[in-house]
């Protein structure tokens, strides 16, 4: 048995930004009081882990082990650990849920005081990690690090799903698809019959589109800078695409051509802060509303003309989609299994841990939508 020992497995350790990842052998010790440790069966690769690779988050410290989007099953538990128990199918959570925190008690809020993401301590809740590599301590990323044979999360970060659920395909739910969906469900609260507006065609841009689309809204225009990325869309409900990159006018003056005076509802799913302005103004100018989903470099700034929000238009925002992730992630999955949504169309490669570097370079190619890692 393994519970109460180290574990001895494979990870891949991110050393330094700007380098590919290395597959070690490294040390996870036992989980703590309040701690779960799980064996990790498949991961995403989202756009969110090649920031911090890439330096744009610059507050994460390395070395670091990444990944947010995971999903596995229980190995052992720590003391006081009730509900959840070894042999458990789990979701991990980049936005924990305490349910104790001012915001966990707030029904309009999920950004539980406990979460990692801004702070990016990269310890366990204790100030510790359990994670070792030659005789060097790894941090660990935003309570989750599920680029490993095994990890160690904190209660909070952990959710309890059903024992049918695929964990190969639900371990979307982890980030791209809760977040996109609910950014569209939750944060913009898409009326039937809106238009709306998605920047950005990737897992979590997609993840939106289904969002509008089982809100009932009557326009879904794709935007993308890659028209590679049409097809899929217009296959989860894009009702038109257009690459900005063919007009000569801003793509804000197309949109609201488009839809005669402005969307309802817009999303920057890209990081981009230019795309967050052009993303605003292609809004209604009294009664729109924009998203912010995509995560800008660490120090962006985003310029804006207050007249643009002066005139009645709402901006917003979200991590994970506003989701309480031990509250929403189990009903999501079984919304999943009712077959409510698919998740098939947004998982365009599958690779073994190992060739993990390979995932990485078809997301800057291009080339994928959402990459699952096996164990
Ligand atoms: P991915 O890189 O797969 O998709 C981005 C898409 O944007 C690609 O299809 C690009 O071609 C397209 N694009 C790039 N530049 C432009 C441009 N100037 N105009 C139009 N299209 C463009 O990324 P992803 O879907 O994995 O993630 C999208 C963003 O969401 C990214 O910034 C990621 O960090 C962020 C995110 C946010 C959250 C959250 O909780 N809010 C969670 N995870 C990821
Ligand atoms: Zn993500
Ligand atoms: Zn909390």
């Amino acid at each position: 048995t393994t519970a109460g020992n180290v574990i001895k497995c494979k990870a891949a350790v991110a050393w330094a930004p700007k380098q590919p990842l290395s597959i070690e052998d490294i040390e996870v010790a036992p989980p703590k009081a309040h701690e779960v440790r799980v064996k990790m069966v498949a991961t995403g690769i989202c756009r969110s882990d090649d920031h911090v690779l890439s330096g744009s988050i610059s507050s994460v410290k390395f070395p670091v082990i990444l990944g947010h989007e995971g999903a596995g099953i229980v190995e052992s538990v720590g003391p006081g650990v009730r509900n959840i128990k070894p042999g458990d199918k789990v979701i991990t959570l980049f936005q924990p849920q305490c349910g104790e925190c001012r915001n966990c008690l707030d029904p309009k809020s999920n950004m539980c005081l406990k979460s990692d993401i801004g702070k990016h301590t990269g310890m366990m809740l204790d100030n510790s990690s359990r994670f070792t590599c030659k005789g060097r301590l790894i941090q660990h990323f935003v309570h989750t690090s599920t680029f490993t044979e095994y990890t160690v999360l904190d209660e909070m970060a952990v959710a309890k799903i059903q024992d049918d659920a695929p964990l190969d395909k639900v371990c979307l739910i982890s980030c791209g698809f809760s977040t996109g969906y609910g950014s569209a469900l939750n944060t913009a609260k898409v009326k039937q019959g809106s238009t709306c507006a998605v920047f950005g065609l990737g897992g979590v841009g997609l993840s939106v589109v289904i969002g509008c689309k089982v809100a009932g809204a009557a326009k879904i225009i794709g935007v993308d800078t890659n028209s590679d990325k049409f097809a899929k869309a217009k296959e989860v409900g894009a009702t038109e695409c257009i690459n900005p990159k063919h007009y000569k006018e801003p793509i804000h003056k197309v949109l609201e051509r488009l839809t005669e005076g402005g969307l309802d509802y817009s999303f920057e799913c890209i990081g981009n802060t230019s795309v967050m302005a052009s993303a605003l103004l292609s809004t209604n100018y009294s009664c729109g509303t924009s998203v912010i989903v995509g995560v800008a470099p660490s120090a962006a700034e985003l310029n804006l003309n207050p007249m643009e929000i002066l005139t009645g238009r709402t901006l917003k925002g979200a991590i994970f989609g506003g989701w309480k992730g031990r509250d929403c992630v189990p009903k999501l999955v079984a919304d999943f299994m009712a077959k409510k949504f698919e998740l098939d169309g947004l998982i365009s490669h599958r690779l073994p841990l190992q060739k993990i570097n390979e995932g990485f370079d078809l997301l800057h190619k291009g080339e994928s939508l959402r990459t699952v890692l096996y164990f």
